[in-house]
């Protein structure tokens, strides 16, 4: 498993938290037209604001503020789809819809009543203007005393609207019976953003569905009814990579690299930040062509154990050398270490015979999931970006902690025995940075991103796959592609037949 490098597109935009209002003060005028009642009216209109039985005026007793206010019918019905100013299309924010009242005479009327209402966007809706039902939600009843000043109104967004996301119009309708007297409107101001196309019909801009509201669409969201979690990272992208490990380090030994094998995948789950949720590993052990009874760790290199905020599925059966904290990782390390099992027989026992699935004279014991499952913190200032991963796999020999086989260059842990660097066959040699690798650069753990068949017992993996050795003495300059079945690559009849 080499460092992860991903370069994913964060799709999710920013999501401004300055306050944002849509508003009409009857005051615009259109660029090379005079101010007036139509013309005022008709820009706004051309805006997508709507008036029901309203009109603009600029009569001195009518108007409020400026020099145009928005003045209704003389009120004949108490149905608020008779007479009204009707917003654009808006995400409504929080806040308070604001405006300015009065009336025109302070008796005579029956009855007066400002009411409130909204409605959300229905596409199916068989009307232009594609609006669903307008539910109310506020109103104020004037009689008998109507001002003939000013007032200042303010009704709260509906909960139901505000920050929603989605795309509704707000109604102020005037109604009333009895009498002549009529409303006097201006500087309303409705908290939100304004989500209309003049340019088509006034409906409403394109959605972005976001259900969690973390700020990743629903398109592009994996978790799309939760809000911590947003991404899937797979790895590999797609199928399995192999892991392979020969267990006589320092020494070469038979050099079969079949003494654990195991099949691997493993999802990164972010968050909208592209901050690590959990990492959730499936590693499927494949052949055990060892004697000795080892275990299998997992380090996360540079990440300190107290990110980790729990694990689970490992099998450790209480193994004595297995220390493991509340959070899951192994006590007493520098980083994040997670030791998946003890005893891969416990994972994986044997059929019959020695070893598991490597000798072709014994029983086949069909490969078994191990899924384990490490939570990392996500708070603010804590959470681990996708790109910090370095996950250091290891073997843990014949229930010695300390003997630890890692990949080529694979950082040790704080608990393996550095006595036994430059023994054998290995010449780690810290000072330079070279770890687990043989003077020739040979390595004792191999992994790669597909799945690969593995040598029978007992047979060099330099007369299987004959382009290992040019592979592992460049230090993967050359022949990277060592692994693949090309002509000439491999020693088929070397390789444990899996069915
Ligand atoms: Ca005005
Ligand atoms: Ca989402
Ligand atoms: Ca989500
Ligand atoms: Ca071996």
């Amino acid at each position: 498993m080499k460092k992860l490098l991903t370069n994913l597109c964060l799709l999710g935009l920013a999501l401004s938290t300055q306050a944002q209002t849509v508003s009409v003060n009857c005051e615009s005028t259109p660029s090379g037209q005079s101010p007036s009642t139509t013309n005022n009216r008709a820009f706004d209109q051309a805006n997508c604001w709507a008036f029901g039985a309203v009109t603009y005026t600029n009569t001195s007793s009518q108007r409020i503020s400026g020099n145009y206010s928005m003045r209704s019918n003389s009120p004949t019905s108490l149905d608020p789809a008779a007479c009204w100013v009707k917003s654009p299309w808006i995400k409504p924010g929080t806040g308070n819809i604001t405006f300015k009242l009065k009336f025109e005479s302070s008796t005579g009327a029956t009855n007066r009543r400002v009411i409130l209402t909204y409605c959300a966007y229905d596409p199916n809706s068989l009307s232009a203007s594609k609006e669903g039902t307008h539910i109310r939600f506020d109103s104020i009843t004037y009689v008998p005393s109507l001002p003939t000043s000013a007032q200042n109104l303010s009704f709260s967004v509906p909960a139901a609207i505000a920050n929603s996301g989605q795309p509704y119009k707000v109604r102020i309708s005037f109604v009333g019976t009895g009498g002549t007297t009529r409303f006097n409107v201006d500087d309303l101001v409705i908290p939100g953003t304004y989500w209309a196309d003049p340019s088509s019909n006034c409906l409403p801009l394109p959605v972005i569905q976001d259900a969690d509201s973390d700020g990743v669409a629903d398109a592009n969201d994996a978790y799309p009814n939760d809000a911590t979690r947003a991404y899937n990272n797979m790895y590999p992208a797609a199928g399995k990579g192999t892991l392979m490990f020969e267990d006589l380090w320092p020494t070469t030994g038979d050099y079969d690299f079949n003494d654990y094998v195991a099949s691997y995948r493993y999802n990164v789950v972010t968050n909208a930040s592209n901050k690590v949720v959990e990492i959730k590993f499936t590693l499927t052990t494949r052949a055990i062509g060892a004697s000795l009874k080892n275990g299998f760790g997992l380090q996360f290199d540079n990440i300190a154990p107290a990110k980790v905020t729990a694990v689970t599925g490992t099998q450790t059966h209480n193994a004595a050398w297995v220390s493991t904290a509340a959070n899951g990782t192994e006590n007493g390390q520098t980083f994040a270490n997670v030791i998946f099992f003890d005893d891969a027989f416990k994972i994986l026992p044997s059929p019959g015979g020695s070893g598991v699935n490597v000798d072709p004279a014994n029983p086949y014991a069909t490969p078994v999931d191990l899924n384990v499952t490490v939570s990392f913190n996500t708070a603010p200032g804590e959470a681990i970006g996708i790109n910090d991963l370095n996950l250091n796999p290891y073997l843990i020999v014949n229930q010695e902690r300390g003997r630890e086989v890692h990949l080529a260059g694979g950082l040790p842990t704080s608990k393996a025995n550095t006595a036994l660097f430059g023994t054998g066959q290995d010449a780690t040699n810290p000072g330079i940075g070279k770890y687990y690798k043989t003077k020739n650069n040979l390595p004792w753990a191999i992994a790669v991103e597909v799945e690969i068949p593995y040598p029978k017992t007992k047979v060099d993996i330099l007369e299987v796959y004959k382009n290992f050795a040019s592979w592992a003495e460049s230090s993967g300059a050359s022949s990277a592609d060592w692994y693949l079945d090309m002509p000439g690559y491999r020693d088929t009849n070397k390789l444990y037949d899996e069915p």
